[in-house]
């Protein structure tokens, strides 16, 4: 039997059909419009992850972190975690449990259950990881025209890839890419790593890392000087233009050229490129987010869309037109309680669903008691302890709570903190609609495709459960998540039966272009806001950069060491930390290396495969070397996710969670000064 669902081992949430074979999953394909297709390394195990022996089937428990957990019977650890909460709330309130969300479950409808539970039990603080995803960018193009566009990859002439890779991360948006590349668009990719697409490129701008904000201000500056802006929309749609002409010029091609290691000749190339082929369109990505000028660089990249008018028009960048289903995470609830975020309130509130994304608060709140102490920790679907920013910290953290119960498939590092660990069925196992599906017009189901391996639950299921046991049934008086959703999906009047009845998916409306000209955009003006008066009354910079770069733009930039560390590839066979455990998938990258170019390592007296000590002032990694072109000079790449294998490999041992953009709370995950050092055998 062939069932469509989308698969959602990764965030790119892909539309898969499963075979299945008396109730177990055989294999899975994607379905994609593209006839040159990319294969996903992961779906093609997915047997090896699903019915992996490692999969959690029963809940564990135990009282102390030094004692052995013991598998308990659900209804034993409901009333566990139930107690532990109810206690710690009477001792130090509700806002002293909170919740920390990672990406995997998703952040649709699997989210909002979280945040209502958090809501009803009475405490502001589920927490998620958007500050260094993809949420402090949004936010960035919120404050611009009020949504985050959605590249029109298929239909444009000119795609400028800024800071993603999408060949290893979103393989239907590189198929799409790879379709326009070949009828004729140019390609422009910002990058300062090597990748598949920087050699499909017309032009790599090769930059300097966590400077793509000074290069957007330089093209800008270039476009306006030569007046190549659409004048007619920049006239009718934006505010606060003349200011931008002031504060760009500042930033001339030739004056930033060796700054941000860019030829001046490249950028302004680029400018005219960009400017003068129409349609055109722009990727942004996580290479520009996990940064500390996150905020004003996307902005920068968000400016550059309207001044071209490439706004909403088929083959630029399209504004979504979100389903409109209800908002249930009870936020009114709790929206008088300061929460741990209280210190970026711009970020806290920009969305009416996104929770509070500025998850090194949480570490903050625990280590300093500001605004006062967390004791209780759920951890639905992360691995803190190697994904967050300065992993010592975050370990000093977790340590310290009096209760940590995390939600999870499998046993992660971050399990080694835990007192309670709650089995969660795997994607495949259970019904949601995922944030990729309610952001714009096309809505399809995640449907279960086979039955929940051992005792293992769905996330939303979890969340039910536990509301019942803490005595708040009264908010949530669903008898199945079906219904649950049902009343989400009110509003569009569609219900899940008929998101069942069309597997491949629905479009709620078409997609309607140019609805500026009608509505305005979803900004306080109206406008597309390249000044924001919102932001200058907060006290930040209304047009990016105006006072320049804030703060410093590479970790322990001052501290006088000489290599420039960037995080590595997400490699196509791993989500982050997860699924190292698959043979299939670990034979295809055994272990981890640093790259470094040759002239580097000659300089070093380093071979092919040796050992190396990377350090920074948090802490140390070691790993081999691996010699090649991927980066140039001064920069080493030290891979990602391999904290989960072993701590000698945790990238997080080096970066910084101190200083922080100060609107959404960003620290620097992407890049950082560091030592390179020949470790003796
Ligand atoms: N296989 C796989 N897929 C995934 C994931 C995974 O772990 N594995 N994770 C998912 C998640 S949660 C996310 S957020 C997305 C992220 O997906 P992407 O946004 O594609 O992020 P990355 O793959 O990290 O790619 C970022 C690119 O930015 C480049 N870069 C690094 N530093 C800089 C810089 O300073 N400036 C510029 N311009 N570029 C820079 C890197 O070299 C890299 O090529 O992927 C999702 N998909
Ligand atoms: N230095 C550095 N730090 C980074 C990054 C980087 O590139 N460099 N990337 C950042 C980014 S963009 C992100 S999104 C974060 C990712 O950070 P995390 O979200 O912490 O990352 P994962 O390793 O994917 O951990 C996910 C956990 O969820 C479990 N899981 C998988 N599916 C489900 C499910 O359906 N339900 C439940 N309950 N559990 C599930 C997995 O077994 C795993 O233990 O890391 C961030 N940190
Ligand atoms: S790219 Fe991600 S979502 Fe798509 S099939 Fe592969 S693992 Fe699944
Ligand atoms: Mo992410």
């Amino acid at each position: 039997m062939k069932k469509i669902t989308n698969c959602r081992l990764c965030s790119a949430c892909c539309p898969v059909e499963v075979n299945i074979e008396q109730g177990e999953i055989t294999g899975a394909k994607r379905i994609t419009p593209f006839e040159k297709t990319i294969s996903c390394l992961k779906l093609v195990n997915v047997r090896k992850i699903i019915y992996s022996k490692q999969r959690l089937q029963k809940p564990l428990l135990r009282e102390k972190l030094n004692e052995d957990f013991k598998e308990v019977s659900w209804q034993e650890v409901l009333s566990f975690i139930a107690y532990k909460m109810n206690k710690i709330k009477e001792e130090y309130g509700a806002s002293s449990v909170a919740l920390l969300r990672g990406m995997a479950a998703d952040w649709g409808t699997s989210w909002d259950y979280a945040v209502r539970l958090m809501s009803a039990f009475g405490s502001p603080n589920a927490v998620g990881n958007g500050s260094v995803c993809f949420v402090a960018r949004e936010m960035a193009h919120n404050y611009t025209y009020g949504a985050i566009t959605i590249p029109q990859v298929k239909d444009s002439k000119c795609i400028i890839i800024w800071g993603k890779n999408d060949r290893n991360t979103l393989p239907q948006m590189a198929e799409a890419i790879i379709f326009a590349k070949e009828r004729g668009a140019k390609l422009i990719v910002v990058d300062p790593v090597k990748t598949f697409f920087t050699e499909m490129a017309d032009i790599w701008i090769r930059i300097k890392p966590a400077h793509d904000g000074l290069l957007a201000m330089a093209i800008i500056n270039e476009i306006i000087k030569k007046r190549l802006y659409d004048r007619d929309f920049v006239d009718n749609y934006c505010i606060g233009f003349e200011a931008l002409r002031d504060i760009a010029s500042f930033y001339d091609a030739e004056k930033v050229a060796e700054q941000i290691w860019v030829d001046a000749d490249l950028i302004k190339e680029t400018a005219k490129i960009y400017a003068t082929t129409k349609p055109a369109c722009i990727i942004d990505g996580n290479g520009v987010d996990m940064q500390l000028n996150i905020f004003d660089a996307t902005r920068a990249i968000c400016i550059l869309r309207a001044i071209t008018g490439n706004i909403d028009i088929p083959g630029g960048d399209f504004i979504p037109q979100p389903i409109p289903i209800r908002n249930i995470q009870l936020k009114e609830k709790i929206s008088d309680i300061k929460s741990v975020m209280y210190k970026y309130p711009l970020f806290e509130k920009f969305h009416p669903t996104w929770g509070l994304h500025g998850q090194s608060t949480l570490i903050d709140a625990i280590i300093d008691e500001d605004p006062y102490p967390v004791k209780m920790l759920l951890v639905q679907s992360a691995n803190p302890a190697v994904t967050m920013m300065d992993s010592q910290r975050v370990k000093k953290a977790l340590q310290k709570l009096e209760c940590l119960v995390m939600i999870d498939m499998f046993l992660n590092k971050t399990s080694n903190y835990a007192h309670v660990i709650l089995p969660a069925s795997s994607c495949f196992e259970k019904t949601q609609i995922n944030r990729a599906y309610i952001r714009n017009c096309f809505i399809m189901l995640q449907q279960k495709v086979i039955e929940p391996i051992g005792e293992s639950k769905p996330d939303i299921e979890i969340i039910f459960e536990l509301a019942k046991a803490l005595g708040l049934k009264e908010y949530f008086p669903w008898d199945t998540v079906e219904d649950a959703l049902d009343f989400q999906l009110e509003p569009t009047g569609l219900k899940v039966e008929d998101l069942k009845n069309n597997p491949q998916g629905i479009w709620y409306e078409k997609p309607r272009f140019k609805k500026f000209e009608q509505e305005g955009f979803k900004t306080p003006s109206k406008k597309v806001e390249i000044y924001s008066e919102r932001l200058y009354e907060s006290g930040f910079d209304p047009v990016p950069f105006m006072r320049g770069i804030h703060g410093q733009t590479i970790s322990f930039e001052k501290e006088g060491y000489d290599f420039i560390g960037i995080s590595g590839e997400r490699v196509s066979c791993f989500t982050h930390t997860q699924f190292r455990h698959v043979d299939e998938l670990r034979n295809i990258e055994r272990e981890p290396f640093v790259d470094i170019n040759l002239q580097d390592a000659q300089k070093l007296f380093l071979k092919e495969q040796d050992l190396v000590e990377i350090t920074t002032p948090r802490g140390k990694v070691t790993m081999k070397i691996k010699i090649s072109d991927v980066v140039p000079e001064g920069i080493v790449r030290i891979a990602w996710g391999w904290g989960e294998v072993d701590d000698k490999w945790n990238l997080n041992n080096l970066t910084d969670d101190l200083e922080r953009n100060p609107v959404t709370c960003t620290p620097s995950g992407r890049s950082f000064y560091c030592k390179i050092k020949k470790l003796k055998f």
